[in-house]
């Protein structure tokens, strides 16, 4: 996955509940992992130092020290054992939202290659064009949002940066998931993209996610039923 490989400072925000919880899984591994490397390379310096060649000046050697070992075989353990059950109870938490009852739903189709956002209780849809005319999907702050997803032709993946989760979706298998939007607005241009590659324009199946106040989301929602209709 390419989130693992930029820390989490350098992308959108996260706009869930959930990518926060995931931010935070993120940062635990890595600050984990910082004070591991921290050690080793204290312990590497200190003997090299300490023990550099002089005539007389050995270490003591010691064989079979059953502390020493035991330290170091429960210490590890009890790490990878901490990290495992938090990331248990964190994505058992991110599939329980799955069971809430929804205050949106959004349709999602993918296609050869662009998105179409569909809105079906206010009955809108938000479509993209060739190329650079991408799409906005616009959410609602502070919100559980479902997503269908559904293929037209061939297998995409549905990827928001700042939800720190993607999700693929394949031709024939329609699936769903949902996420709780937090209170962070804003306009995150190109914030989604396609992450399975699907042909020739892959690299132009990209989105913007606008997170607007709720009040302000149902005028929007207003704005599009409006135009729509004259569009008819
Ligand atoms: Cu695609």
């Amino acid at each position: 996955m390419i989130i693992a490989a930029a820390p989490s400072t350098a992308l959108d925000p996260p706009i869930t509940k959930q990518a926060e919880d995931i931010d935070k899984i993120w940062d635990l591994n890595l600050y984990l992992g910082l004070a591991v490397v921290a050690f080793v390379v204290l312990l590497v310096l200190f003997v090299t130092i300490r023990y550099r060649r002089r005539d007389e000046n050995l270490p003591s050697q010691t064989r079979y020290s059953l502390p020493v070992q035991i330290t170091y075989t429960l210490v590890p353990l009890a790490i990878i054992g901490a990290l495992v059950a938090i990331t248990f109870v964190s994505v058992s938490a991110i599939e329980d939202v799955d069971k809430k009852t929804p205050d949106l739903v959004v349709d999602v189709t993918a296609f050869q290659w662009q998105w179409a956002f569909a809105y079906p209780e206010a009955g809108i849809e938000v479509v993209g064009g060739p190329a650079d005319d991408t799409p906005t999907l616009v959410l609602p702050a502070d919100s559980t949002v479902q997503f269908n997803l559904e293929s037209l032709d061939v297998v995409h993946s549905f990827w928001i940066t700042a939800f720190r989760f993607k999700h693929d979706i394949i031709p024939g298998s329609p699936s769903t998931f949902s996420v709780e939007i937090n209170d962070q607005l804003g306009d995150f241009p190109n914030a989604g993209v396609c992450a399975e590659y699907c042909g020739l324009d892959h690299a132009f199946m990209r989105f913007g996610v606008q997170v607007l106040p709720p009040d302000q989301f149902e005028a929007w929602l207003g704005e599009q039923r409006s135009s729509t209709e004259d569009d008819s």
